[in-house]
């Protein structure tokens, strides 16, 4: 498909952005810099540019720790921070949801990858009060698919899509969610996974796309064959991006890094495809860790993917004339 030269028009789209400073979920602190990171890098300012109508709602306040609740008060012998997390939770939850339903496409900046247990839970809820299905797609080189018993370090940012596909013991985090439907999960990048974690992930029946596989098949089809497989109308895509999913190389800023992740062009690739498909209706941008970046490069490539899941394009420069 030949790329569009020169003047490029954009639906002109209602983004929200919303931060959320939280880091109880990972090991590593420091991902409660990450909104401000993207402020700085100019996150804002590239949507507008791109003509969408972007309002900044600010940070959500950080939350009490739920307290006086029996089953979290278990949960939290296994799982670190269970209690902060719990109350982040329902705080991006309740908020996310009021943005949907205003309608518009929010971005969640975080914060560690706990924060699409709030985020994920309001989009399935707005899903299944829309009709539609919720199709999620995990750009990660996790697969965040650990319980409570499998998990090796106990931290919850490795957890948050066994909790949104209904793991029973994860559930005092916050009850009665709509259960995202695991067979409509799709991770992409995945390149580190422990062992029991994996049987969960092949028992649910979640769709992977592993490095191993994208490097044979070209990150361009895979995307392609899965945005093809989704019914426009009846589909709530929500992205999940976490910084890990990118080369190290590239984005240093995270306390999870992985040796071959996606490229610069792959990933710019990806979104690229995912704004064209038009189906991307709630962002989460998890993990940017500016403590540890590298003088502010992992902010700016995160701002720059999202200008281009926003419909920025590499090649939307004048067309190079031919010399005479
Ligand atoms: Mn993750």
């Amino acid at each position: 498909m030949a790329h569009p030269l020169g003047a490029i028009e954009i639906a002109r789209t209602e983004i929200t952005l919303i931060g959320c400073p939280l880091e109880a979920g990972a090991g590593v602190r420091g991902s409660v810099m990450g909104p401000a990171a993207y402020r700085v890098a100019g996150l804002v300012e590239a949507l507008r540019g791109l003509g969408h109508a972007v309002r900044d709602e600010g940070d959500i306040p950080t939350p009490r720790p739920v307290g006086g609740e029996t089953a979290l008060n278990r949960l939290a012998e296994t799982c670190r921070n269970a209690r902060e997390i719990a109350g982040w939770t329902r705080a991006i939850h309740d908020r996310g949801y009021a943005l949907m339903k205003r309608g518009g496409v929010p971005v969640f900046l975080g914060g560690d990858h706990a924060l699409s247990m709030g985020s994920v839970a309001a989009a399935a809820r707005i899903a299944e009060e829309r009709g539609q299905d919720l199709v999620v797609l995990w750009l990660d080189a996790h697969a965040d698919f650990n319980t409570p018993a499998t998990s090796p370090s106990g931290n919850m940012h490795g957890m948050a899509l066994a909790y949104l596909t209904g793991e029973p013991t994860l559930a005092p985090v916050m009850e009665d969610i709509t259960p995202v439907d695991p067979t409509n999960v799709h991770l992409f990048g995945l390149r580190s996974i422990d062992a029991q974690e994996r049987q969960i992930v092949d028992e649910r029946g979640v769709t992977v796309s592993d490095m191993r596989i994208i490097d044979e098949f070209g990150a361009a089809a895979l995307m392609r064959d899965f945005l093809a497989s989704l019914e426009a109308d009846r589909t709530h895509l929500h992205v999940s991006l976490d910084v890990d999913f990118l080369d190290p190389s590239l984005a240093p800023g995270v306390g999870t890094t992985v040796p071959g992740g996606a490229t610069y062009r792959e990933a710019h690739l990806v979104m690229e495809l995912l704004h064209e498909s038009g189906l991307v209706a709630s962002v989460d941008l998890v993990e940017l860790n500016p403590f540890l970046d590298d003088r502010g490069k992992s902010a700016r490539l995160m701002t720059e993917l999202v200008a281009s899941l926003f419909g920025r394009t590499i090649l939307d420069r004048k067309p190079i004339r031919a010399t005479p």
